[in-house]
């Protein structure tokens, strides 16, 4: 079957079959496969470092099974209120001087109330004085909240698919897998970057996993970053004790991602923690090409930053926008 390329030559018609018969091929195989793709778009040693700010946590309406801030699985938890902006600026420039080029904002609501974007507005606006790019994820957006954030000066939005159409209500029933379509819809019509990925690890079959990449790939436009989180287990989340995914099943969709959406970054995302450094330099093989760096996502702990230049240091790998460091070769 003729397959068709857009003008930056990527495809927006994956089959089943095709993404199917990836993920089934011996590991060699898949890993060659995607380490060439990757080189031909990405500098093979260079990993994007975003930084994660939760700037209101907890007490969250929803019910993703997954989520510690959902108010069902946490009853006893204080809403906590939106950080002032002051706050926000400080870590941001903490940030920036630990390295991180990308400063993300995450507010655990099902949707921003338009008075709270008065507050984020000026986050965004003062983040990106500091020469960061700036993301933010509030949840539900319409295409009104999505022109304003735009012009307060965002530069990416993330909002996840979490998992396949199919699997999808096992996980979240308060909105619906088109409601987030319809986010990511918003966001991209009113001219921001699109950061759109999901979660491995939650009891999930492979065609899931393969469900979610098809989603993704087959959209109008690939988002600009994938993020690939795996599952952070996390006692009274509904999801707390489900089995462990095998980590070479974890690589094999960073490798699918990264054929599948050549020009995309692809975030090895939550869950580092739990992973050696030889599933995360997999990884690395396999075309992920940016990480949540800080130790602390949202609200759950992530390697601390002097493991991870560590582990930079071992594999070689240069943060984007750090300056050569003597232990890497020149790309
Ligand atoms: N409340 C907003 C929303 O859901 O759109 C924004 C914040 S929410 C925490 C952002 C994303 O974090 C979720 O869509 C999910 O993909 C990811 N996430 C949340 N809890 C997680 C966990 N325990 N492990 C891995 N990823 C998680
Ligand atoms: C994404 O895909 N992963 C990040 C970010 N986007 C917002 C969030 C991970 C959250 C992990 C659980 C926590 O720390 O609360
Ligand atoms: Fe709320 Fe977002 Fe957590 Fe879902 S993922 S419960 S919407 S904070």
């Amino acid at each position: 079957m003729a397959t068709a390329e857009d003008d930056k030559g990527l495809r927006h018609d994956w089959t089943r079959k095709e993404a199917e018969a990836l993920y089934a091929r011996p590991l060699n195989d898949l890993l060659f496969a995607a380490q060439t793709t990757h080189r031909q778009r990405f500098e093979p040693n260079r990993v994007q470092v975003s930084t994660l700010l939760s700037i209101k946590t907890g007490a969250c309406p929803e019910d993703c099974a997954y989520c510690p801030q959902s108010a069902r699985y946490a009853p006893g938890r204080q809403a906590e209120s939106l950080l002032s902006p002051d706050e926000v600026i400080e870590a941001a420039r903490a940030a920036k001087a630990a390295g991180a080029t990308r400063f993300c904002m995450g507010a655990a609501w099902r949707g921003p109330k338009d008075r709270d974007l008065d507050a984020v507005e000026v986050m965004i606006a003062a983040v990106s004085a500091l020469g960061l790019e700036t993301c933010a994820t509030l949840g539900m957006l319409t295409l009104k909240q999505a022109h304003r954030l735009k012009a307060a000066g965002l530069d990416f939005y993330n909002h996840n698919l979490d998992t396949s159409p199919g699997f999808y209500q096992a996980i979240i029933t308060t909105r619906t897998y088109e409601d987030r379509l319809e986010t990511l819809e918003h966001v991209r019509n009113a001219g921001i970057q699109v950061c759109c990925g999901g979660i491995l690890g939650m009891g999930e079959r492979p065609e899931d996993r393969i469900g979610l990449l098809l989603t993704l790939a087959n959209l109008p436009q690939h988002p600009e970053s994938v993020p690939i989180n795996l599952l952070v287990q996390v006692e009274g989340t509904p999801l707390h004790g489900t089995p462990r995914l095998d980590p070479l099943e974890f690589v094999r969709v960073i490798a699918l991602a990264r054929i599948m959406m050549p020009a995309s970054y692809v975030r090895l995302s939550a869950g580092r923690e739990e992973m050696s450094a030889e599933t995360q330099a997999l990884c690395f093989f396999a075309g992920a090409n940016s990480i949540f760096y800080g130790e602390k996502l949202l609200t759950t702990p992530n390697p601390v930053p002097a493991d991870d230049q560590a582990l930079f240091a071992r594999l070689g790998i240069r943060p984007e926008g750090a300056p050569l460091s003597p232990a890497s070769t020149p790309d």
